[in-house]
């Protein structure tokens, strides 16, 4: 399998840390939407990141729907979706916000970061500050860390990837909205996760 995209995207640093939670092995290429489209647009027309080929050449795109497939390609002993429907529904519940702030934060920095200043949007970008706040405040009267130091079950799971990996995106690209509104129960909870193999294999620079 190849893993395509790079690590800065929080869509796919959560397919990257799942392959290898399941042990599944995979070639990583780092190609950005950005900088390297026309590589990129070899494998994947639509120029879309994370894009995954399976080992038999199909092209997988989006994140949720790649890791439908990879939880059905890797041992059950190691899915990271509880089977327990109860479980289930509140790690689908905290995947859902976690996914939201995903798509918020990188709103957010394609508004701040990559638009003209002449161009920007002020009520859109207040707007998605809103929601990314409200998103913030969700995921911190939600989660409860267990003492085997997770949400959901007493392994990591996929709602563990994906809330660490939010945070870390956005302690990254967006330091003064981590900072301000970003719980100390959350940012706990990263340091935690970004302290483990997994996640120190699969960092990024700014
Ligand atoms: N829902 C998608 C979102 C993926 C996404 O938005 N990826 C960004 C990079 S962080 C991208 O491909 N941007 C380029 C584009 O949308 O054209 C997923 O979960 O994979």
């Amino acid at each position: 399998m190849k893993l395509i995209g790079m690590l800065d995207s929080p869509y796919v640093r959560r397919v990257a840390i799942s392959l290898k939670a399941m042990n599944l092995l995979f070639e990583h290429e780092a190609l950005s939407v950005f900088n390297d489209i026309e590589k990129m647009q070899a494998v994947n027309p639509l120029m879309k990141a994370p894009a995954l080929i399976t080992d038999e050449g199909t092209l997988l795109i989006d994140s949720t729907l790649i890791l439908e497939y990879l939880e059905r390609k890797c041992d059950p002993s190691v899915s990271l979706l509880p089977k327990e429907l109860n479980q289930f529904t509140y790690s689908q519940s905290l995947i859902g916000i976690a996914l939201t702030l995903c798509d918020k934060a990188v709103q957010l920095f394609m508004e701040y970061y990559r638009r003209p200043p002449e161009k920007q949007y002020q009520e859109w970008g207040d707007r998605v500050g809103r929601q990314l706040r409200i998103g913030l405040d969700l995921l911190d009267q939600q989660i409860k860390v267990n003492e085997a130091g997770y949400l959901v079950a007493q392994r990591m799971m996929q709602a563990d990837i994906v809330v660490a990996v939010v945070l870390n995106y956005l302690q990254k690209k967006l330091p003064q909205y981590y900072q301000d509104d970003v719980s100390d129960t959350l940012k706990a909870f990263s340091s935690m996760m970004e302290a483990k193999t997994v996640f120190t294999a699969l960092q990024w620079d700014k």
